[in-house]
């Protein structure tokens, strides 16, 4: 669909799925921009879509290219973004300006998940979302996923969230938003690296069909908000959590002793981390990302499948 001011542009392979009614899985771009080195982004970035094309859906990475929001990038497009150093973060708050000064950004979470639901997508692979920082009670500092979750109808498959963040109040906050937290597997919520958090899990289901299934009662019901499917990273990839948490202190103590605040949080914790565990962080956070291109695809399949009926679109 094209207004205007908001244009958008959908890659060959999602256009053609989206006209034959075939599953489309959403994936963000911070992570390829902000979250990863390169070249390990792009390389990544590659097999994450690949992962879901083998899985039976078709991969729309999505960003904001001199203006205009692409739905699905082009191999081209894809490399050319991993490259660059003057990329913007995008979420929420910043996607609408950065359309209409014609810039170029890379999409959070939120601002995926917005775009994602604009382009019809209901189904949403990442590696983590953000969430409520340490010291959010004297810094605020909350991501805006959290409240994207409650309010667009996008089912988002992550691998719970960071260490880096403070867990027991991210999964509280997420409680109070409404936001059904769903684990695949198992009966403590996964915390990215771990696949334990000492937290128990909210919502246990065991099979794609079943998420599949919860996503289309919500559409009945016609409730605004998505889904958080926290899927585990697989056990042979799995770094103990006693393993990351000295990285974690050092990475946090960094980006105090350096005044980094808003946006920059996040991006610098994720380097120092990659740095201090050298590399490690990195090998787990492909693994994981690439089991959760897989559970999303999965969901998106087994969403297509259901007759929807009686299902009222929101
Ligand atoms: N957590 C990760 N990897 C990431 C991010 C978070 O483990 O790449 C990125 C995602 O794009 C997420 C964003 O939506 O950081 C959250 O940033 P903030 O905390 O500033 O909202
Ligand atoms: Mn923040």
């Amino acid at each position: 669909m094209t207004t205007a001011l908001l244009q958008m542009r959908f890659s060959s392979e999602v256009a053609e799925a989206q006209r034959d009614g075939r599953p489309v899985v959403a994936l963000e771009s911070t992570i390829i921009t902000h979250g990863m080195p390169f070249p390990q982004n792009v390389e990544t970035a590659r097999m994450v879509e690949q992962t879901v094309r083998e899985a039976g859906a078709t991969p729309a990475t999505i960003a904001v290219l001199d203006g205009i929001l692409h739905i699905g990038l082009e191999p081209e497009e894809l490399t050319d973004l991993a490259q660059r150093a003057d990329v913007a973060k995008l979420s929420r708050a910043d996607i609408a300006a950065c359309i209409a000064t014609g810039g170029t950004g890379a999409t959070t979470v939120a601002a995926t998940m917005v775009a994602a639901h604009k382009a019809g997508i209901a189904v949403f692979a990442t590696g983590g979302i953000g969430g409520v920082h340490r010291g959010a009670e004297s810094s605020f500092d909350i991501s805006a996923d959290l409240q994207e979750l409650a309010q667009t109808p996008v089912t988002v498959v992550a691998a719970g969230a960071k260490a880096i963040l403070d867990l027991p109040k991210t999964f509280e906050v997420l409680e109070t938003l409404g936001v059904p937290v769903i684990v695949f597997g198992q009966d403590e919520i996964p915390a990215f690296w771990s696949r334990q958090s000492g937290l128990p899990t909210p919502i246990r289901l065991d099979q794609a069909e079943e998420i599949a299934k919860a996503l289309l009662v919500r559409q009945e019901f016609g409730l605004p908000g998505g889904q958080l499917v926290t899927n585990p990273i697989p056990k042979e990839a799995e770094i103990p959590a006693s393993t990351v948490a000295p990285w974690i202190a050092a990475a946090l103590a960094d980006a105090e002793r350096q005044g980094i605040a808003a946006k920059e949080v996040t991006p610098f914790l994720l380097q120092r981390l990659y740095e201090l565990s050298e590399g490690a962080s990195l090998t787990a956070n492909i693994a994981l990302v690439l089991n959760n291109a897989r559970l999303a695809a999965k969901i998106a399949v087994a969403y297509a499948e259901l007759p929807k009926a009686a299902a009222t679109p929101i």
